[in-house]
């Protein structure tokens, strides 16, 4: 049995809930300051979730829904489509429209006081995973992360492995000894790719995905006065997820 030393965290769902009332905001807005008459609705954003990565989830949308005028320049339009919307969702962050889920400051603290090492692994824009841990723990918190691994960093997205691969060799640890939070079935078929356990808090958007492959499900992290629930895989001790937690997990798995 190895030894856990390190947390891998997956951003979007994870540790916010941040597609429906972030992202999807802010395409939309972009949309409009680029005189476009598209409209992502939740229904809508819940089906281009598919694709990870925003410049990549447009390019999905005009290839299976969109059913406008020819667009010349495609590569164009996207990119900067693109840039104005980390625009608008930095500004969203930034008021603070969205803060982290439940158990995720509690359970950052624990790791940091346990001296378990900590890691992101995320789809989306570097500039957005900034703003999210600044706004909502302030600046110095991004150096509690040894690896911060985002959107275009490496060649291929989740699904592929290459973003927890790149933060494994950054981490300069085997897969074994670490375990990854993630929230979709694109998060865990990544991290199982890179033979990484990991632990399922999902949400309304991913609650239908297949998490067979996770070493458990749980509907979020709990905390002390609001107990989570085991939907699949193996529980814990606790009614929330501690640093105890994440070690009964860990020796689970390995
Ligand atoms: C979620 C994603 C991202 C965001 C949008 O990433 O797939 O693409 O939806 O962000 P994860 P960008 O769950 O891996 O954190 O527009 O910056 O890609
Ligand atoms: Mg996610």
């Amino acid at each position: 049995m190895s030894k856990l030393k390190a947390i891998i965290f997956d951003v979007d769902g994870t540790l916010s809930e941040t597609e429906r009332d972030g992202h999807r905001v802010a395409f939309n807005r972009a949309f409009i300051e680029y005189g476009l008459d598209w409209y992502w609705d939740e229904a809508l954003y819940g089906e281009l979730l598919a694709v990870t990565g925003g410049k990549e989830r447009i390019r999905y949308f005009l290839a299976s829904f969109y059913k406008g005028d020819l667009i010349s320049d495609i590569d164009s339009l996207v990119s900067e489509l693109h840039a104005n919307k980390t625009l608008h969702y930095v500004a969203l962050l930034e008021q603070n429209v969205i803060g982290l889920r439940p158990g995720v400051i509690r359970l950052f603290d624990e790791i940091r006081a346990s001296g378990l090492r900590m890691a992101i692994a995320t789809t989306t824009t570097p500039a957005n995973v900034t703003a999210l841990i600044t706004s909502t723990l302030g600046a110095e918190a991004l150096d509690w992360f040894e690896c911060i691994a985002a959107g275009d960093i490496v060649p291929a997205k989740k699904p592929a492995p290459d973003i927890f691969d790149y933060c494994l060799e950054q981490l300069d640890l085997p897969a074994n000894e670490c375990l990854v939070f993630e929230d979709s079935a694109n998060g865990l078929i990544s991290a199982h790719a890179a033979n990484i356990p990991t632990v399922i808090t999902l949400n309304d958007y991913t609650k239908e995905d297949d998490f067979s492959a996770a070493v458990s499900v749980f509907d979020h992290l709990g905390e002390p006065d609001m107990a989570n629930q085991c939907l699949a895989g193996h529980a814990v001790d606790q009614a929330y997820i501690t640093v105890d937690g994440l070690h009964q997990l860990h020796s689970l798995a390995t």
